[in-house]
């Protein structure tokens, strides 16, 4: 039974549990239990802030893929759960 959320974002991945079988007459068993907890991709990416104004100037014959403005976005999540498009 599990008494919290087992979350990859606020605890550690990694949990070792000993585990006991009995029938209540023979002598019991032990196992030991690795459980490893991974992340999910259940964070979407936000930007930082989340609005702004930038005045940008130009001249008329701007180039196609010029980049005209830079934003900072961030995920919560790891690994490639954390990649941003
Ligand atoms: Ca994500």
């Amino acid at each position: 039974m599990c008494y919290q959320s087992l979350s990859y974002d606020k605890l550690k991945p990694r949990y070792q549990i000993s585990v006991q079988v009995s029938d209540g007459v023979n002598a019991p068993d032990m196992a030991t239990v690795t459980i490893e907890v991974v992340d999910i991709n259940n964070n979407a990416p936000l930007f930082t802030p989340s609005s702004m104004t930038q005045e940008v100037r130009f001249s008329k014959s701007v180039p196609v893929g010029f980049i005209v403005a830079n934003v900072n976005a961030s995920d919560q999540d790891f690994g490639v759960n954390a990649n941003i498009k």
